[in-house]
């Protein structure tokens, strides 16, 4: 692949800043330039997806969709100069035009599209399905705030409006001639004609969809993909139109509904609200995704009966699971086709990944609300759950069943059991999530149709998770594994492994984190005023704030060091810095409350003389990619504590792990692969197993027992009843540990898990001792890590799902 040169990006440059900025490079602010080098990028990607798209169509190539609500893009300057092999260009031009490159890298905005993992496990899809080299496009809203910004005001979480566009779009070109028009509300009139029923939706409220698209480069490849990102518009002219005809409270609807649409994205992670709102988006967004796919099909195969053979469409969770029905309304209402012909099609065309067990993640909508806003849609979910119906009962003999795997019940239109019925395949996101699935949560669907559940079990971009962001650690890894071959062949990694007795291999590894270390230390100073001890253990939890995660576990066995420390200030202690970062949704009380308790223990814990040197905890602002881009490399423990069976795979991990950070952990989605990998040797698991977890939830869990006899959990609790000085007490932590939430006790067992862990964390800071040997578990760990690079993932979903041919 040729590389350019600094001097035509020099001059490429200087051009875009003369004829879109209208200055000169001397005259142009760090902000001009980010922008111009995005530009300079976007033109190349640009002509790329032009070339890629004649050769998909011209070798009637089955096309891969990715449909997502969330794509949590984070940065994409360092990423795609990277693939673009620009990178040394790019920061050598701007080197000789007097600017700092980290300067206007800075300059960039996370496009936060996304919440958590499900949003981030989209993005870093994308990079693979481009750089293995697959005909494949990604769906999702524009939403004009991504997910709220972060601030930290007395220890308590405040959310502000994350205004990413502007400084963000530099990478979107709207495609305003690629239009499609979405409909919502009205009435269904039906009629013979030609001997044929025809049905029609009148009066409807109509809404624009315009794309905005972002091109995705491949690593050491030409092949460049497309995220398309609809946007919503009103149809202006045309309201003109009805208000003159005097339907004043319909132009006046139309405008207000497609302004609000693209608006915001949802905050909640593992939590449905019935807002009709985010139906309004979820069907717009399915809408013109289904349209636009259509309208390319019948463009370059003039029929669609042979969609599923050219086409396949991966629905990211139950949220755009209503292709199931807009697909069957085009393919009978505008192509003609009988239900049979056109279920045939649908279900050989749509995939649904499961993200969550947790049931009050299930999406299910009131009946009243899809039959007001989507009449048509409507009709048709209800003669899919007839014939479903029939099919459960007709296996089953079993009302028990019926009521069970119904898609529409007690007034409500289950969503997941709409995309058992009406897709392909279902699977999960690692081996033991995959397992629950088919023994648990859809279990009476598995037995009826067991060819239909499979695993892939997640994976992460790891050109930007090791390679980008960690040079140092890049450099060994290419020097040992001798060259690049492990960017494309992750497994390559795995040679590292021979290195483990070489003490100046182990060495070197241990000076790359410390720089990394000291790196973090200095913007974490810089942007929170914190001093970090780069002598000590960097301990971090990251992620989404769930009671389900645990980070309240974390905060007790902190609380439990502080206490040993106050009953002996002069305790010889290894300086252990506890990091944590993450964003609550914003109607999740008892998630801001953890937040709160954090930072009540961290500011305690700083004034404190007796913790001097020993003891510090940071609860880091506003968690995202891009400062997750900057911890993972000074990470030296990772935190993956989720009660045994609720987390579904988890991929900050992964990030970790192959940044070479020990796991403490508990054998709860991906960590059991790891685990698999690792063996006991290189991590520290502690807690219940989930077999274990529910035969207690069975027993009967009875954590004030624990409570009563242990006399640690007692004095944790205690003070947590007390508060830390502030003057704030939690005792409603406190009651919820003990009595969950009133009706049952604590669904996630913190203190069946608490000896046990601090039990892992001893064993953990024990190890940390022996330099050499706790080295050589990091080594491991990165050297196993291969299995969990995205690349590896999406080769699974084309072998297993898809069935469309990838590069080797
Ligand atoms: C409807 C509200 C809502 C919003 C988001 C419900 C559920 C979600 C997501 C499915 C939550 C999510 O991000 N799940 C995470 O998906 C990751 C990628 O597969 C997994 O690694 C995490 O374990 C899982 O929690």
């Amino acid at each position: 692949m040729e590389t350019i040169t600094k001097a035509e990006m020099k001059k490429a440059l200087s051009d875009k800043l003369r004829l879109n900025f209208g200055c000169t490079v001397e005259e142009a602010t760090e902000a001009n330039m980010m922008k111009a080098c995005a530009m300079v990028l976007r033109d190349v990607m640009a002509s790329r997806a032009i070339d890629t798209r004649k050769v998909t169509k011209k070798g009637e190539k089955r096309q891969v969709h990715y449909m997502s609500l969330e794509f949590l893009m984070g940065r994409s300057l360092m990423k795609n100069a990277y693939n673009l092999d620009a990178l040394d260009a790019i920061k050598g031009a701007l080197e000789d035009f007097g600017f700092k490159s980290a300067d206007v890298f800075e300059m960039e905005p996370d496009a936060g599209l996304g919440n958590g993992g499900l949003g981030r496990l989209a993005a870093c899809y994308l990079d693979s399905l481009s750089t293995l080299e697959i005909p494949a496009t990604g769906y999702s809203i524009c939403y004009e705030l991504g997910i709220f910004k972060q601030k930290i005001v007395d220890g308590q979480q405040v959310e502000l409006p994350d205004d990413w566009m502007g400084m963000g779009d530099a990478w979107l070109v709207p495609k305003p001639e690629e239009v499609e028009e979405v409909h919502f509300g009205g009435t269904i009139r039906e009629f013979w004609d030609d001997g044929h029923l025809h049905v029609v939706n009148e009066g409807y409220t109509r809404v624009l969809a315009v794309p905005c698209d972002m091109e995705i480069a491949g690593y050491d490849t030409k092949h460049t993909n497309t995220l398309r990102l609809w946007d919503a518009k009103s149809p202006k002219p045309i309201d003109m139109d009805l208000f003159r005809r005097g339907n004043y409270l319909q132009a006046s609807e139309e405008a207000a509904m497609a302004e609000v649409i693209a608006k915001v994205l949802y905050p909640e992670d593992n939590h449905y609200e019935g807002k009709s709102l985010r139906l309004k988006q979820q069907y717009f967004f399915v809408s013109a995704t289904v349209q636009s796919i259509v309208r390319k099909h019948i463009q370059t195969y003039g029929t669609l009966k042979n969609f599923h053979e050219k086409n396949v469409i991966q629905i990211n969770d139950t949220h755009p699971a209503l292709v199931i029905p807009e697909l069957m309304r085009i393919l009978i209402d505008d192509a003609g086709l009988d239900w049979d012909t056109a279920w045939n099609i649908t279900v050989h065309s749509v995939a649904y990944t499961n993200h969550t067990v947790l049931a009050e993640a299930l999406e299910r909508w009131p009946q009243n609300l899809v039959e007001s806003l989507l009449p048509r849609i409507w009709q048709i979910l209800t003669e899919i759950a007839r014939r479903w119906q029939a099919k459960v009962e007709n296996f089953y003999h079993d009302e028990n069943k019926v009521r069970e795997m119904a898609v529409i019940w007690d007034g409500e239109v289950r969503m997941a059991n709409l995309c058992i019925a009406g897709g392909m395949k279902v699977n999960g996101v690692s081996a033991l999530h995959s397992q629950i699935l088919k023994d648990d949560v859809f279990h009476s669907a598995y037995v009826m149709e067991p060819e239909k559940f499979t695993n892939v079990t997640n994976g992460i971009d790891h050109r930007r998770w090791l390679s980008e962001i960690n040079p140092g650690l890049d450099a060994l890894i290419c020097e040992l594994t001798g060259g690049k071959d492990y960017l494309t062949k992750p497994n390559t990694l795995e040679k590292l492994d021979e290195f483990a007795g070489d003490a100046a291999v182990l060495e070197r590894l241990e000076k790359i984190k410390r720089a990394n270390k000291e790196a973090l230390a200095k913007y974490v100073k810089r942007e929170q005023g914190v001093i970090l001890n780069p002598d000590s253990i960097f301990d971090i939890q990251v992620k989404r704030l769930h009671e389900y995660k645990r980070q309240l576990l974390n905060a007790m066995h902190i609380i439990y060091l502080y206490q040993q420390l106050q009953d002996n200030p002069n305790m010889e202690m290894r300086p252990h810095t506890f990091l944590f970062g993450a964003k609550a949704a914003p109607g999740y009380a008892v998630a801001k409350r953890i937040i709160h308790l954090i930072n009540s223990l961290a500011s305690q814990i700083a004034k404190d003389p007796i913790c001097k040197d020993k003891l510090q905890v940071v609860f880091l602002e506003n968690y995202r990619v891009s400062l997750a881009e900057r911890l993972m490399p000074a990470s030296e423990v990772s935190q993956q504590i989720s009660t045994a069976g609720k987390e579904a795979s988890g991929t900050g991990n992964m990030k970790f792990m192959m940044n070479g950070a020990l796991t403490v952990g508990t054998l709860d989605g991906a960590n059991v692969e790891m685990h698999e990998v690792l063996g006991d040797e290189n991590m520290f698991l502690f807690g219940l197993k989930t077999n274990e977890v529910q035969e207690m939830r069975r027993n009967g869990y009875n954590p004030y027992r624990l409570y009563t006899r242990d006399p640690a959990i007692h004095r944790v609790l205690d003070q947590m009843n007390n508060g830390f000085g502030d003057g704030v007490r939690y005792e409603d932590l406190h009651e919820r540990l003990l009595f969950g939430n009133g009706s049952s006790p604590d669904e996630y067992m913190l203190l069946a898990d608490f000896a046990s862990y601090c039990e892992a964390e001893r064993r953990m800071v024990d190890t940390y001792a022996d330099r050499k040997k706790w080295n050589e578990m990091s080594l491991h760990n990165i050297a196993r890590s291969g299995i969990f690079a995205a690349d590896r993932s999406i080769a699974d979903y084309c072998d297993r799902i898809w069935h469309v041919p990838y590069k080797k």
